[in-house]
């Protein structure tokens, strides 16, 4: 009888929850960016091997947030984060432990489910500092495991996925094996737009965007080729000209960057165009939230 379970990711925005995630799955299916905040919804995705199949939980960083798309993605990691079989809960090897970190701590302390403290970048981590930075995780709640990582060169990641799977029960597999991620294609897509606005824009100004795919399709004739048209959604017009650019340069980077992306993903040719679009403060409003896709069942 094979392995099989839940596993989720929780934790402070920026600490490498989705770079994790892709690497134990070896595919690129979250979106990652050096800004915090980056996901904002529960992602699926489901990992196949002899011993068994893992179906990994990302969930958005828990935060003190400061509008409505923000307590939305918080309850979405709050809810997710007990949910699971297993919480590999990720931090940074850093001595700073704030709000986030406690009110994560009491979340999961009321579960019954196994926490792993999962410290991730020790690849740029002063290691005489480690240990010293683990103790006072310790003093907030018990771990089931301790486990150090680097989910950026891959350092102990199949040590990692080996006590994850020590940890798994014997069970039915809960997917087919061509299943990948609960992300309908055109949710990759749009999220890849948004991962290079993170990339390329600065200050408060990608925090506010949001993307929509209006169309997707393959052209008539030519299977091979995708038409794709998209809109980038900003919060005020002074932040449409900065995503638009000096005679369009911002809004030409984005989408270089973008169709490269979505190419290799799609692995298909496309034809991509895009639209900025101002929706006053659209992260306030729980009609354009909803919009947008995010749902809070
Ligand atoms: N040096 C180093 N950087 C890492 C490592 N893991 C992730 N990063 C970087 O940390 C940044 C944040 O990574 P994400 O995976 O987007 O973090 P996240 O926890 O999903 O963030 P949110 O979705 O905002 O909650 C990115 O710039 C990653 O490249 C690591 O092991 N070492
Ligand atoms: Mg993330």
């Amino acid at each position: 009888m094979k392995k099989s379970g839940f596993v989720s990711f929780v934790g402070r925005p920026n600490v490498g929850k989705s770079t994790l995630m892709n690497r134990l799955l070896g595919r690129k299916i979250a979106i990652t960016s050096e800004k915090p905040q980056t996901t904002r919804n529960r992602i699926q995705t489901v990992l196949h091997e002899e011993r068994g199949q893992i179906v990994f939980v990302d969930t958005p960083g828990i935060h003190k947030s400061k509008n409505k798309l923000g307590d939305y993605m918080v309850s979405v990691a709050e809810r997710t984060a007990s949910d699971a079989d297993l919480v590999l809960w990720l931090v940074e090897a850093s001595n700073y432990i704030g709000a986030g970190d406690r009110s994560i701590a009491e979340t999961l302390k009321k579960k019954s489910v196994p926490v792993f403290l999962i410290v991730n970048k020790i690849d740029k981590a002063d290691k005489n500092q480690l240990l010293g930075i683990i103790d006072k995780y310790k003093d907030l709640m018990d771990f089931a495991e301790v486990i150090p990582v680097s989910a950026l060169s891959g350092d102990n990641l199949s040590h990692l996925l080996d006590v994850v799977f020590d940890y798994l029960e014997e069970g039915p597999a809960f997917y087919e094996e061509d299943m990948i991620t609960d992300q309908p294609e055109r949710q990759i897509v749009s999220e890849l737009i948004r991962e290079k606005a993170l990339k390329l824009l600065e200050e408060e100004v990608p925090h506010g965007i949001a993307v929509s795919i209006e169309r997707m399709k393959p052209v008539r004739n030519n299977r091979r080729l995708v038409e794709i048209q998209a809109t980038i959604i900003v919060e005020r017009e002074s932040h449409k000209r900065i995503v638009i650019g000096k005679k369009g340069s911002m809004l030409g980077k984005i989408r270089v960057q973008s169709k490269r992306d979505i190419e290799k993903f799609l692995q298909k040719d496309i034809v991509l165009e895009l639209w900025v679009k101002v929706k006053k403060d659209w992260r306030d409003s729980d009609f354009l939230i909803k919009n947008f896709g995010f749902r809070n069942e």
